[in-house]
This record gives C-alpha cells, structure tokens and sequence, in this order.
C-alpha cells in the first residue's frame, strides 16, 4: 500500500518530528498538553502538537503587541512584498500542504490543492491591494481647509478557524491583515492542528529571511478555552471567527462586551432553486458538486435543492443517477469523489440527522449509511445522502455538517421558491438555475434572495477570492477576503488640517474674544 507521498509532504512542511511528541517551528511558545492529530483517512495518528497555556498565551501577546510596533511602521507595499515572498513560498509548497489537508482534514487532494490555490490568490491580492488602502478626501465648509480620511493599522488580530479550511480561512484573513500593518494571533481548530504548525513555518521562514519579529505571526493551539483567551482580551481590537453559529453567538457576546470588533463566518443552510427553465445537466453537476464536494462540510455546501414541481421528478432521477456514479474512499486517491467527515462526532451527526428526517416525516431516497471494512477503517466514511422533506422540518432547519442533500418541492412562481430559500436562520449562501431573465434578476432583486451570496447557474460552494465572503442572518454578517473587506482590519482616522491663519469655525459659529 501506498502512503500517497505522505511522509514526504510532511518533511516537506518541517513536520518530520512531530511523531516523536515535540511539536516544531514556531509554535515554540506553546508547552501545554499534547493535543493529537488523527487522520480521518486512515485513523492513524499524524502528529501531536502542544497546546497554549494561559502563561504561554501571555508571551505570545508580548511577542505579538511588540511587533506590531515595528511592523505598522513598514510602508505598506513593502509589507505588501512580505506578502508576495509568503504567496511565493506557497507555490513551492502547494502539493505538501495540499496533501496535509487532504489527509489531516479528509478533503480530495485536489480540493486540498484548490484550498491552496485560495492562499495564493489572496496573497496576490493583498499585494495589489498593499498600494490601494485608499481613504477619501473631502471638501472642507470652511476656506484654507484640506479633509481628508485615512486608515491606520488596528493592532494585534485574533484569528479562530474551523477544520474545514484548515489553511485557507486564515489566509484570507492574514494576508489582509499583514498588508493592513496588523500582526495576528491564530488559533486553527484543535481538529486540525497539524496544518496549523505547517502554515506557521511557512510563514515564520519569510518573516526570519527578512529580519522581522516572528510576532508578526503567532500561533497558540487548543480549543475553545484557547479561543476565549482571545476573546476576553482587551489588547485584541478585532477577533475573526469562523464556525457554528453556536460558537460565533458566545465569541460575538464576548467581544461586544468589552465593545470589540468582530469578523464572523457562521453557518450556512444553502439552497439552489431549480426553476423550470432550469439546464438540468448543469444543475446537477452543481447540486452534486455542492452537495458532496468537501464531503458535504463546506459553509458554502448545498443543503437544499428546491425544484418546481414541473420538473421535480426529472431533477430527482438526473441527480439520484448521479449518486450513483460516486467513489467514496481515500480521498488522496484521485479515482474518488468523497473522503470521509472529519471525526466520529460528526458520524453520529450525520446518522442522527437521517434518523431526524425520517421521524420527521421525511422520506430516504438515496440511502446513507456508515462504510466499514477495507479502507474504511478510520470509521468515517459515509455515505452521501438524499432526502425528501419539507423546509418546516427542525432537521432541514439546521446546518447538519456532513453530506446529507433534501429535496424540496415547490410550485407557481419563483417568489414561493424565495419563501422556501429565505426561510431559514442562515444567510450564506444562495443560487438559482434558470435561463429566464425575469426569474434571474428577481433572484438578485432586494425581494429576493437574503444571503451574503447570491449566484445565478452556479451552485453554491466554490466562490472566488476576489469578491466579499459572507452571510447574513445567523451567519454572523462579516464579509472576509476580496472587495472591500480589508477595511475591518484598520481604523478608520478623519483629519482636518487648516493652512491658514484664521481658525473659522465649522457650521458658521462666531465665537470672538
Ligand atoms: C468555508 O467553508 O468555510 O466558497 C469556506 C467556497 C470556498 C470557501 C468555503 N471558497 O466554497
């Protein structure tokens, strides 16, 4: 048998001696307890990385509060080229660290490529971006008066992922970050911590080749404890959290009551409205895609077909045939489609959740189930799943992370697709098919879809960097990555210079003495 290149990948990314119970790099700060790294691909143990005491986190914030004072100093193109060597050193690593995830996390291999390849375009983008932090200027009321606003750097941010983007999520925050003049303090998910160290050397070898503090970029290890470390941290100005709307609601309580600014990405429970001028072959590839890509635990996941029942029963064969075609399996081998969940938690997630739906009144029409035997050993490889159920159900109401896929029905026009598609709690993402004009726009119109994303003949997971990613509702309402969100990582400061020798007052006020 073969390991898929895995021990290389891991010597690769300076991972080699973790096995002996050391964790390496930089977390060097770190001396807690061993926090132990199970692949849900085999089962076998990766790594095992020392977790953040609260004595160690202070000395990360030392080292973290310390460097921000010598990196908001660099002009910001040339933080901008620190940026570039990083996007560079992934490049070089992309296969490694693309195979880390897959293996560490369960993605296909070229889903954990592609998870790179969001590292590298953002890099690419922050490095534009490094000579745009533009502010405005206005024109003063008052004569020999010059406004204008300009952005400063916030300080230290707190940056908490999730497992399933165990490297790209905190790319899209600290390459904006960095750019901005920030230094950042992540803490991945204790699911995935061995992608956390080998991100943390790929970056610290850029930052040492540059003489630059290694606080620019710090890692601490562990779980939510870790996190609220963070959280309850007046020295932490922004705190980015990607996870369960659970999670986001206790770290957005936290930060608000010490009047800190949050960046949350929570659940989503996404929809594509198959319409009936729908292009079936697309919608189906899109829907399956959605649905089973990242074996069903990406935010941006497809949850919820909803189809006109003209055409229900042709998108439900097209789609159920195509469940068919799936190979579940190692997802380092490139012949399969879908790798295992994450953990056995989220096994009895998943099977609780096709137990629910069927109490509920929902009927199986693809059957899910638990793989066992060879090379399903590690216990976490399911089956995808479809069901028939109806929105109102409480289990279609909820993000269940694994892939479970429910049909929904609807009929007359689009607006009673849109009741269905907005009525849930979340607000990620959204798509319709359709070749009709009319049925498109309404989608995008302000009566249509309430999600951060909305896409028209694409399905629902899979967006670019370039645009804003988030969600409303209880998805949290932050937007990372592209546009124009770097400007939740720096303070916005309003300067008015007078250059004359009288001081009129604003808004015409005398005030002789
Ligand atoms: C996530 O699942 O947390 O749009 C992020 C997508 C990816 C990002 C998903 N670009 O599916």
């Amino acid at each position: 048998t073969t390991d898929f290149g895995i021990k290389e990948a891991l010597a690769t990314l300076g991972l080699k001696d973790i096995n002996e119970g050391t964790s390496t790099g930089s977390d060097n700060f770190s001396n807690g307890e061993l926090i132990e790294s199970y692949s849900p691909v085999d089962g076998k143990l990766i790594g095992k990385v020392k977790s953040t005491t609260k004595e160690d986190y202070e000395k990360v914030m030392e080292a973290a509060t310390s460097a921000f004072k010598t990196w908001r100093t660099m002009p910001a193109p040339l933080r901008g080229e620190i940026v570039r060597q990083f996007g560079d050193k992934l490049r070089e690593k992309k296969e490694a660290l693309g195979k880390l995830v897959s293996y560490e996390m369960g993605k296909s291999y070229q889903e954990g490529l592609g998870e790179v390849q969001e590292m590298i375009d953002i890099c690419d983008f922050a490095v534009g971006l490094s000579r745009q932090l533009h502010g405005l200027t206005m024109h003063s009321e008052r004569p020999g008066h010059r406004m204008y606003e300009q952005y400063h750097p916030l300080g230290v941010v707190g940056i908490i992922s999730a497992f399933n983007f165990p490297v790209a999520v905190w790319a899209w925050n600290t390459a904006l970050a960095w750019i901005c003049g920030d230094v950042c303090v992540w803490k991945p998910s204790e699911k995935t911590p061995m992608c956390g160290v080998a991100c943390q050397n790929i970056a610290a070898e850029v930052f040492a080749a540059n003489d630059l503090p290694e606080g620019i970029c710090c890692l601490i290890n562990g779980d939510y404890r870790v996190g609220e470390f963070m959280s309850k941290d007046t020295r932490i100005p922004l705190i980015s959290a990607t996870g369960s709307t659970r999670m986001g609601k206790i770290v957005a309580k936290e930060v608000a009551g010490r009047l800190g600014k949050t960046l949350l990405e929570l659940g989503g429970n996404n929809a594509i409205i198959v319409t009936p001028d729908a292009d079936i072959k697309m919608t189906v590839i899109g829907a399956v895609f959605g649905a089973v890509g990242t074996a069903g635990q990406r935010c941006t996941s497809t949850r919820r077909l909803i189809i006109h029942d003209s055409i229900y029963d042709k998108v439900k064969d097209a789609v159920v045939a195509a469940y068919g075609q799936l190979r579940i399996g190692n997802p380092l081998d490139e012949n399969n489609h879908v790798g295992p969940i994450i953990d056995k938690d989220a096994v009895k997630g998943y099977e609780a959740a096709l137990e629910k739906v069927v109490a509920e009144g929902g009927k199986i029409i693809v059957e899910g189930g638990v793989l066992s035997g060879e090379g399903y050993e590690s216990g976490c490889y399911v089956k995808p799943a479809i069901a028939e159920a109806d929105n109102s159900f409480e289990i279609v109401q909820h993000e269940t992370f694994a892939p479970v896929l429910y049909l929904l029905k609807y009929s007359g026009d689009v607006t009673n697709a849109l009741d269905v598609q907005n009525g849930v709690a979340q607000g990620l993402s959204s798509a319709i098919m359709t070749n009709n004009l009319r049925e498109a726009e309404h989608f995008l119109s302000v009566q249509g879809s309430d999600c951060g994303i909305a896409n028209v003949n694409i399905g629902t997971s899979g967006a670019e960097i370039g645009g804003a990613f988030g969600g409303e509702k209880d998805t949290g309402g932050g937007r990372e990555s592209g546009s124009d969100a770097w400007k939740i990582y720096m303070r916005r400061q309003t300067n008015t210079i007078n250059y004359t020798t009288e001081l009129p007052l604003a808004q015409g006020i005398k005030f002789d003495l």
